[in-house]
């Protein structure tokens, strides 16, 4: 027996709710900061308005598509005594056509989708600002060549300049993403991959790691703090400057204890070693977050990680120095002293 269509108006009911329920967790894409929805620079529009367009063009497509489908469910429906519709099986010149027909749809998607990418590969010009990126496992290093700085973690650009990012990765392959100023690029060993973009106006953005790469691949995240002209300059000349001598007492133990310690291997801090296996620590204190914006950068957090970072992030590269007792909290004070 036939069901009638009575009988099936809960279930597309209920479809019809969870299909609404569903579509509204979209919303949320405008509040995160997470989005690509909300571009914010040149680079970021451009690849969402050709999102747009397709979008646009294929839900077209679809409700073309549907329409006839339904259609063609409602005129040649099951009815007693009705004949079986024509059969086109075979029909060479309807089989040429729409294959020939979508092809040329494909062809029409492709024209703005290759000038983008094309616009997204450009050389950049000669004043851009060079930014050499240094995907690690499991943070980020931002050396910025000509102004002959370096940091971790916490990109800071200034607002209205184009970038031109280099890409390394000295280990494994990672992907560079800030997702409201454009992107994801991968960041391949063996090889030096570029971005340019020009971020539109001040702000903060995040960032993370976009291609797996190991146990802290979620924790590899970053911040893009993009500044007017003249508070970067003024971040720029911070930066460039001398460590400051520490003089509180607690502070002044730490750094006697970093120069005698192992954290030399790795870390450099200006004037008092030179080690590059992890983040440059000569104005550490500057930084709001700690170990790839895992954490609030605070006394607390920081006594923490140097006692047991692999407590703090599973997998990471910093081994358990043994410090402990008042010899964390030392080297925090001191490490925070580097403004
Ligand atoms: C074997 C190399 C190695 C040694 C030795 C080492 N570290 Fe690290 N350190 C790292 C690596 C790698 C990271 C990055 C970890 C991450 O975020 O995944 C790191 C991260 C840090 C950070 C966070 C930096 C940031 O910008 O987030 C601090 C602070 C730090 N180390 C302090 C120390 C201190 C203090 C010592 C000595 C007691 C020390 N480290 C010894 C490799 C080392
Ligand atoms: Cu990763």
């Amino acid at each position: 027996m036939r069901k009638s269509l009575l009988s099936r108006t809960p279930t597309a009911l209920l479809l019809l709710a969870v299909a609404l329920l569903l579509s509204s967790c979209g919303w949320s894409m405008w509040d995160s900061p997470m989005t690509t929805v909300r571009p914010k620079s040149g680079f970021g529009r451009i690849t969402h308005e050709i999102f747009m367009l397709m979008s646009w063009w294929t839900l077209g497509i679809g409700i073309a598509v549907e329409a006839g489908l339904l259609w063609v469910c409602f005129r040649y429906r099951e009815r007693p005594g009705a004949p079986i519709p024509k059969q086109v099986h075979g029909h060479t010149l309807l089989e040429v056509s729409w294959t020939i027909v979508f092809a040329l749809i494909l062809l029409i998607f492709a024209i703005p989708t290759i000038a983008v990418i094309f616009k997204t590969q450009e050389a950049p010009a000669a004043t851009a600002l060079r930014v050499d990126v240094g995907g690690r496992q499991w943070w980020w290093e931002f050396k910025y060549p000509d102004l002959k700085v370096v940091t971790a973690n916490e990109l800071h650009l200034p607002a209205g300049q184009t970038v031109a990012f280099n890409l390394h990765a000295p280990d494994v392959i990672h992907s560079f993403w800030t997702p409201q100023l454009g992107g994801k690029r991968d960041v391949v060993p063996g090889r030096v991959n570029r971005i340019t973009l020009a971020p539109d106006e001040p702000g903060e953005y995040p960032g993370q790691c976009a291609e797996y790469c190991g146990m802290s691949h979620a924790n590899m995240r970053f911040r893009v703090i993009v500044h007017t002209k003249a508070d970067f300059e003024k971040w720029v000349a911070a930066q460039q400057g001398p460590p400051v001598q520490p003089t509180d007492p607690l502070a002044q133990t730490g750094q006697d204890l970093f120069s005698r310690s192992a954290c030399v291997g790795c870390h450099t801090i200006a004037g008092i070693s030179g080690g590059v296996l992890g983040p440059n620590l000569t104005h550490f204190g500057s930084r709001k977050t700690l170990g790839a914006n895992l954490l609030a950068n605070t006394p607390e957090n920081l006594a923490k990680w140097i006692e047991n970072p692999g407590h703090m992030k599973p997998g990471v590269l910093m081994p358990d120095l043994g410090m402990r007792g008042e010899q964390p909290k030392a080297l925090a004070a001191y490490l925070l002293s580097l403004k």
